[in-house]
């Protein structure tokens, strides 16, 4: 027995009073189990056991179905370690007033704890975190999502190296809601939502806020990025590495199938995870990464076999749906499933719906929580206790007009600026309006656990730590046309532009050439393949195409924001800042 965990499981119950304490092993009885007792609460309900195989819908209180940013906060001593873009209480503070909240919160409850491994068992990169919930739909999720159970209290043993996080559905009021992180002590304290990020705390509470600070105290890095591989023609794999900020693509380009003409080409790509990457330096002086995650919690609407065939064949035995339609005959249905849809349906909140209903059927951040052992191009490596090099890391977002389809920054640090410079529209997986653009640096905007000025300072010294640190680029899916519409025809023929990026990185060896802009470089409309491609030469071109006069603006507005991090900007961003708005005359 563990005395740290112990003593820590103890302090806890009493200030929660469960009814009971049950260790949570990992085994498939114990999920049996708990699945039985949440069906016959009402808080599970089977699929159809025929089309989807033990799999079940959950439907979360209607108050709580996104992450909740303003009810997020970072705990360090000091205000300015939480910096301009986080919330921050004081700790003490946040403890005396969620204790309150805590006190006897559990009473009629049991107590689940939950011992969890974040990354393949016996990686030298992974962790350990332990969750204590009063939710059994927490911890049938987490089941999916790490490496749960008896098999990472083995392989933290004795040490009291690992992440405590504490979580109650509390009473699910928004006014009694707090997720709060304590860097310091690697603590998580979360109550009242019972909502993904919010309550599953080895995902974005742990493997991003907690392990950003981890990662700027070890000299690694945690991101918010999906991890792929691009098999050439001549069986060569490169990995790639990508931050999108939440609902902008990154578990689509992760599962991307090439469309046919690609396919025939030889070109394939594989699946290692699709939200979040823990990378260091490697024995070769490359950047390692692996995904310490073990499932995908990805969202539903916009989930067909013609835009994301892997996700379908990966959720349709084994999985949990949250907040999603379910048809007459017991299958999960969205917006954008394909097909027609059901005549009749349950919408996600229990009500009757038809096609001529006014109201979505699924939420529009509704989700699916599935192994990713289970993805058909889950790749051979996805499970390497030493992950893979990557070769190039991509920044993206949703913008309508300002970025071009591809471009590339001229070395690291102006790779670390763009990055710091990313904006995207709002989406529905967090609470709030949606479709304002918002700076999102990194797509790590509400996940990084310190300040974001220190932040962008790791990142430079990442670049002189790491001999050989991927190229960096910046996508846009997203660019609309006068109607609205998206230009790009995106998901599979994604593909097109990661050859190109691909190519690129092979220093100057590749087939593939660029035209210098002032932004950095562009491809030649040439040089993206356009075989089989539904939209035209031109406008291809318009999709590569740099407005100065739009960018100018925009230099303006990441200025001020660069300006809010006061003293914490490291001076190398100033710099690039200048440098562009030079080169856009
Ligand atoms: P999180 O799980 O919140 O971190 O989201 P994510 O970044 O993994 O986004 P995801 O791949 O789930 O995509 C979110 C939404 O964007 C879905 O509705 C997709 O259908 C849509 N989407 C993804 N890729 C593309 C693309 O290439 N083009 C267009 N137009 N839409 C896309
Ligand atoms: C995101 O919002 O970026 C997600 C879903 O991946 S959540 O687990 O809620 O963070
Ligand atoms: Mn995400």
């Amino acid at each position: 027995m563990n005395a740290t965990l112990q003593a820590w499981v103890d302090s806890c119950a009493a200030m929660t009073k469960p009814d009971q304490v049950v260790w949570c092993d990992g085994s498939e009885q114990e999920n049996e189990r708990l699945i039985a007792e949440m069906v016959g609460a009402g808080t599970l309900e089977p699929l159809n056991p025929k089309k989807y195989p033990n799999s079940f819908l959950h439907r979360s209180n209607p108050n709580d179905v996104a992450r909740t940013e303003h009810l997020t906060f970072i705990c360090p001593s000091k205000p300015e370690d939480a910096g301009p873009t986080n919330n921050w209480m004081a700790p003490a503070d946040a403890k005396a007033q969620l204790s309150a909240l805590y006190a006897g919160c559990m009473k009629g409850r049991t107590m689940y704890v939950v011992p969890y491994c974040m990354g393949p068992l016996g990686s030298p990169l992974s962790k350990i975190g332990v969750e204590i919930t009063d939710s059994p739909y927490v911890v049938a999720n987490m089941r999916i999502m790490t490496r749960m159970g008896q098999a990472a209290l083995d392989q933290l043993g004795g040490s009291d190296d690992f992440c405590r996080g504490l979580h109650s559905l509390g009473d699910l009021s928004p006014d009694r809601r707090f997720i709060c992180h304590f860097p310091d002590t690697r603590e998580i304290w979360s109550i009242g939502s019972g909502y993904g990020g919010n309550a599953l705390l080895g995902k974005k509470c742990f493997a991003l806020r907690i392990a950003s600070v981890q990662g700027r105290d070890e000299m690694w890095m945690a991101e918010h990025m999906l991890l792929l591989g691009i098999e050439s023609p001549e069986g060569e794999t490169s990995y790639v590495a990508a931050a999108f900020p939440s609902a902008c693509g990154k578990t689509n380009l992760a599962m991307l199938v090439p469309p046919e003409s690609q396919q025939k080409q030889g070109w394939k790509v594989w699946t290692i995870g699709d939200d979040i990457a823990w990378m260091r330096k490697g024995p070769d002086g490359r950047l390692w990464a692996i995904n310490p995650e073990a499932g995908f919690f990805g969202v539903a609407p916009g989930t067909s076999m013609k835009t994301n065939p892997n996700a379908m064949l990966t959720f349709n035995r084994n999985s949990i749906f949250t907040n999603v339609a379910v048809t007459d005959d017991g299958c999960p249905w969205w917006e954008g499933m394909g097909g027609d849809p059901p005549a009749h349906a349950t919408d996600w909140q229990g009500r009757s719906w038809t096609p001529e209903s006014k109201d979505k059927a699924a939420h529009p951040n509704s989700r699916y929580t599935t192994p990713a052992s289970q993805c058909p191009s889950i790749h051979p490596k996805f499970d390497d206790p030493q992950g893979v090099p990557i070769s190039a890391i991509l920044f993206g977002g949703r913008r309508a007009r300002t970025a071009p389809l591809v471009y590339e920054s001229f070395d690291w640090n102006h790779g670390v600026f763009v990055g710091s410079a990313m904006a995207s529209e709002t989406t529905a997986a967090q609470t709030g309006a949606v479709g304002v653009v918002r700076r999102d640096p990194m797509a790590m905007l509400p996940f990084c656990g310190y300040n974001m000025g220190d932040y962008w300072k790791h990142w430079l010294k990442m670049g002189e730590h790491v001999p050989t640190m991927p190229k960096v680029f910046h996508v846009n899916w997203f660019r609309t046309d006068e109607n609205g519409k998206f230009i790009w025809p995106g998901y599979g023929e994604n593909v097109r532009v990661l050859r190109w990026i691909v190519e690129r990185c092979k220093n100057g060896k590749g087939n593939t050439q660029a035209a210098e802009t002032p932004i950095g470089f562009v491809p030649h409309s040439a040089d993206i393949d356009a075989e089989g491609l539904p939209i035209d030469k031109k406008t291809v071109e318009g999709l590569l195409s740099v407005d100065r006069e739009v960018w100018k603006g925009e230099a303006e507005q990441v200025g001020t924001f660069h300006q809010e991090f006061g003293a914490k900007l490291p001076a190398e961003l100033p710099k690039q800042l200048d440098a562009l708005k030079k080169r856009l005359g």
